[in-house]
């Protein structure tokens, strides 16, 4: 099986997707598309129009980072899901939570005036407030294991702490679980190398030129 993964360079679900072929050491390559103009064959191979896809083979594709991840995930060790059927559900949850808080903080990112930014940074101070009373010890969500649920906060809070960000814009700063939580995170090798070496500066530029009003708060 050569695996085949389709890729956006700052994608945090694209992200997902590559910590978890790393931490299992699964062989694969990685192909970058433009988003802004996709070629041809991507939209046949996925239907949302969205990456990550990651092609199994010639004739079977899967998309969907939560998706990809299972399935990665069984291919392999299977340990980063818990094996209770309840447990791996609320894991499977809270997962699902993590793209809901990743959309509301990409909204703020990308709000336009000051209104937008702080109705905007409300919401993601609710999520956020939500996400810490879920957190018990650590150092992982699920305390001593590190699952699939910490690869799926690990893309946003990898690019929380390339910015210098206020309260506001990042209320995790005022919640000790989420702030130790994410400070383990990304301690994790696989976390870090799952990104482009370059992948600062393409963020930053991509703040610059599609989040002005945030990027000028943050004196990109
Ligand atoms: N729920 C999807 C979300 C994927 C997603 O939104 N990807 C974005 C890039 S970060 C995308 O491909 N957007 C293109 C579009 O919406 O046209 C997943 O977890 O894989």
């Amino acid at each position: 099986m050569q695996l085949e993964l389709v890729s956006f360079k700052i994608c945090p679900f694209v992200q997902r997707a590559v910590i978890t072929l790393l931490y299992n050491d699964i062989p694969h390559t990685v192909t970058y598309i433009d988003l802004a103009s996709p070629p041809d064959w991507f939209r046949t191979i996925s239907p949302h129009g969205k990456v990550p896809v990651l092609k199994v083979d010639e004739q079977h594709v899967i998309f969907d980072s939560a998706i990809i991840d299972e399935f990665l995930n069984e291919i392999s060790s299977g340990k980063l899901l818990p094996d209770d059927p309840l447990a791996r559900a609320i894991d499977r949850s809270w997962i699902d939570f993590s793209t809901r808080l990743i959309l509301d903080f990409s909204a703020l990112i990308h709000a336009t005036d000051a209104e937008q930014y702080h109705q905007r940074g409300k919401i993601v101070k609710s999520d956020f407030e939500l996400l810490e009373q879920q957190l018990k010890q650590g150092p992982f969500f699920n305390t001593e294991n590190f699952s699939l649920v910490d690869i799926a906060y690990a893309p946003l809070f990898m690019r929380s702490t390339l910015l210098s960000m206020d309260d506001e814009l990042y209320p995790a700063n005022q919640y000790p679980k989420t702030t130790a939580w994410a400070k383990t995170l990304l301690t994790i090798p696989q976390l870090t190398s799952s990104v482009v070496s370059d992948f600062e500066a393409i963020f930053k530029a991509h703040l610059q030129q599609q989040a002005p009003f945030v990027a000028k708060h943050l004196k990109l």
